[in-house]
């Protein structure tokens, strides 16, 4: 075997342990980035007429599972904000013609209400954590 061949197999095979090194960090990396998507579910409130959707739809969810509800104000005037007592401390606040949204993640069991705190009254829709 001639000097210069040796020499070009060694490269290739170095090329070839580089290209396997990448190949394998892409899998590990898109593998977790697609494990986040999955795990976070987007639950879309519209905030108008002083309601969630109208009529404050419960809102069923899994142990464990990571909820974004999304909360998008058309009610011209008005600001609205969203929390849910006893799942987290945050509140969020949303003007008229603007979505916030806000992440939690679900605890094993329970019944919990997703609420607007300044119309409580009229805005407030139950969130049901559950097997089923
Ligand atoms: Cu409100």
């Amino acid at each position: 075997m001639s000097k210069e061949l040796k020499r070009s197999l060694v490269g290739a095979v170095g090329l070839l342990a580089v290209a396997v090194l990448l190949a394998a960090t892409w899998v590990a990396l898109s593998g977790a980035s697609i494990g986040e998507t999955q795990a976070v579910r987007e639950v879309v409130l519209e905030a108008r007429d002083v309601a969630f959707n109208a009529d404050n739809p419960t809102i069923e969810a899994r142990p464990g599972e990571r909820l974004r509800i999304v909360v998008r104000n058309t009610d011209p005037g008005v600001v609205h904000s969203v929390t849910i007592p006893g799942l987290t401390e945050d509140v969020v606040h949303v003007e008229y013609g603007e979505q916030v949204s806000l992440e939690v993640t679900m605890p094993a069991s329970g019944d919990f209400e997703y609420v607007c705190p300044q119309h409580a009254p009229k805005m407030k829709g139950k969130l049901v954590v559950s097997e089923r």
